[in-house]
C-alpha cells in the first residue's frame, strides 16, 4: 500500500538489492479485510513478507530478518555478541509499538474531532461547552508537536537525506507503478 508503513520494508528489500515480487494491497479499499489477503496475514495489516513459502509479518521481524540475512547491506549497525544485537530489534519494537502508533493515533484523532465540528459548530453542535475549551487546547498541543519539520533543521535533514538515498526512489517507483497499474486510492497526504 503506497505511502503506508510497508515502504519500510520495500526501502529494506532495495538496501539489501533483493529480487523481490511486490504485491498491493488496497487498504483504503478494504482489500486487508479479504479472505484472500486474511489467509496471508490473518491480522490484516501490511507489510507481509512471504519467503521461500514462509510468511513473515510484522516490521520488526520482518527487518531483523533481512538485517540478519544480508548484513553487508547495513540495515542495522555491525554488532559483537548476542546481547549487543538485540539493540537494533528494540529500537524497531520501538518503532512499531510506541512511535508507529502515536502517529497514527493524532491522525484518527484529527480527523474524528474534523467530523465532530463539521459545518463550524460547536462540539455539541450550536452550544459552546467547556469541552470545546479543552479540545481547543489539545490541538494547540498538537500543533506544537505536530512536527513543523521546518522548524526542526536536524529532522528536515534527516528527512531529505533520508528520501535522497536510491531505496526511497526505489520504493517510490515501486509504489506510483502500483498506484498507475491498479489505479489505486491513496490519501489526500500521499507523497
Ligand atoms: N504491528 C504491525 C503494524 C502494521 C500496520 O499498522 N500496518 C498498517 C499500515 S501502516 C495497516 O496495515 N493498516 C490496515 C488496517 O489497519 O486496516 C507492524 O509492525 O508491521
Amino acid at each position: 500500500m503506497p505511502g503506508s508503513c510497508s515502504r519500510v520494508t520495500l526501502i529494506a528489500l532495495e538496501e539489501c538489492g533483493l529480487n523481490y515480487e511486490d504485491r498491493r494491497v488496497a487498504l483504503l479499499g478494504g482489500a486487508q479485510q479479504r479472505p484472500e489477503y486474511r489467509a496471508i496475514n490473518w491480522k490484516g495489516k501490511v507489510p507481509a513478507l512471504v519467503v521461500e513459502g514462509v510468511v513473515v509479518t510484522e516490521s520488526p521481524v520482518i527487518l531483523t530478518y533481512l538485517a540478519r540475512r544480508q548484513p553487508g547491506a547495513g540495515l542495522l549497525p555491525a554488532t559483537v555478541g548476542e546481547a549487543a544485537a538485540l539493540e537494533g530489534l528494540s529500537d524497531l519494537m520501538w518503532c512499531s509499538g510506541t512511535l508507529h502508533p502515536s502517529m497514527t493515533q493524532l491522525e484518527v484523532t484529527a480527523q474524528v474531532i474534523s467530523t465532530r465540528l463539521h459545518g463550524g459548530g460547536w462540539w455539541y453542535g450550536h452550544r459552546w461547552s467547556i469541552v470545546d475549551a479543552y479540545v481547543a487546547w489539545c490541538l494547540a498541543v498538537a500543533a506544537q508537536v505536530d512536527f513543523p519539520i521546518h522548524a526542526h533543521p536536524v529532522l528536515q535533514d534527516h528527512r531529505r537525506r533520508t528520501e535522497a538515498r536510491p531505496s526511497f526512489r526505489s520504493m517510490q517507483v515501486r509504489e506510483r507503478a502500483a498506484i498507475e497499474r491498479d489505479q489505486l486510492q491513496v490519501p489526500s497526504w500521499y507523497t
